[in-house]
């Protein structure tokens, strides 16, 4: 037995000698060390050995063990050593090599603008809340006071997929869906990409977005309508500017009204970029009409409120000064890269 022990060490001291790679000293381990390696079965052969012989050749096989497993271990940390020398010597590092160019992305204009607009009205206190873009024909249209034969209805100006269900065309069913949770009083702005069927040119797309805003409370008067865009429009285009509100018509709104801003551009004396008016249309607005705050289950004689909206797109071609809408849809980085 104890010859054996000893051929067997000799055995593989010579192999752990001849191995050139990490692989064959694990070969090695595997062969002699391992679970069905030469020296465990030879432990499976101490039942032939004589009992009282049994505790010191146990030991032999214990002893064989530890040096074989020794002089491995040894190869092993002195293999690892060369080919981390050998790493280092062929890995040279050019400090006077350019660096790779960082290229940094940023938010597209469309975005720098509706996060403007809303860092406006969350200073007033209101709550961006987002909706659906998939609504049914009664958030869209009739819980907003929009009749079944309005134009606005027809299938050349909004896309359905089937029977009442429809790609919004305004981001209202979204306030109409928070006015039916009855918590009140409501401050809120309903952000979002809207759809309407039309022909792509400088300004349309089929798809686009729009923020729309709405406040409801008791005693909301038009004064709090009129006190509150001047002052989203003083914060948004400079505290000079002046605004005009012009009488105007949506269902979902009475009165209603159009505001326009004085050109940023020229201060209201007239320039190319207002076409010589001095002013410059942002968005629309109103009184919410009773028939909505009605069909919300809100009382028109116990809370009023009030409503704007208006077109992102808009609001981003106006202040970078660009001419074309289809700009912001492209995507070109020679484009994107001046914001
Ligand atoms: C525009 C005009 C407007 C509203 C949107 C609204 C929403 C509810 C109730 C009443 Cl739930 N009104 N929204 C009101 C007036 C105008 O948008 O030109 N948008 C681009």
């Amino acid at each position: 037995m104890k010859e054996k022990l000893e051929q067997l060490k000799a055995e593989a001291l010579r192999q752990i000698e001849a191995s050139d790679a990490l692989e064959k000293l694990n070969d090695v381990r595997v062969s002699f060390l391992g679970k069905k390696g030469e020296l465990t079965s030879v432990l499976k052969g101490l039942k032939d050995v004589a009992p009282e012989e049994r505790p010191k050749v146990g030991q032999l096989v214990n002893e064989t063990r530890a040096q074989i497993e020794e002089v491995l271990e040894a190869a092993v940390k002195k293999m690892e050593k060369a080919a981390r020398e050998a790493q280092l010597k062929a890995e040279v590092i050019d400090v006077t090599l350019p660096a790779k160019k960082n290229e940094v992305g940023h938010r597209h204009p469309n975005t720098i603008a509706m996060e403007e607009v809303e860092r406006i009205f969350l200073g007033m206190g209101y709550e961006v809340v987002e909706g659906p873009d998939i609504e049914t024909d009664y958030y869209n249209f009739e819980a907003l006071n929009i009749p079944a034969d309005h134009p606005a209805k027809d299938e050349q100006d909004t896309f359905y997929i089937s029977g009442d269900i429809l790609l919004r065309t305004q981001t209202s069913g979204t306030q109409v869906h928070e006015m039916e949770k009855g918590k009140l009083p409501i401050r809120m702005l309903a952000p979002g990409r809207v759809f309407r069927s039309d022909e792509v040119d400088a300004t349309h797309s089929p798809s686009f977005h729009q923020i729309e805003g709405l406040v409801i409370d008791k005693h909301i008067t038009f004064a709090d309508l009129k006190g509150t865009l001047a002052e989203f429009a003083r914060e948004l285009f400079g505290e000079e500017t002046k605004v005009k509100f012009r009488p105007h018509h949506f269902n979902f709104t009475e009165p209603s009204a159009e505001m326009d801003v004085s050109c940023f551009k020229c201060g209201g004396s007239g320039c190319r970029f207002c076409k010589g008016s001095g002013w410059i249309e942002i968005l629309g607005c109103g009184m919410v009409h009773p028939n909505v705050l009605r069909m919300s289950k809100i009382d028109p004689e116990k809370y009023s409120g009030f409503a704007f909206g208006m077109g992102l797109e808009r609001i981003a071609l106006l202040k970078y000064e660009i001419d074309d809408m289809r700009l912001l849809y492209e995507n070109d980085v020679r484009f994107l890269k001046q914001f």
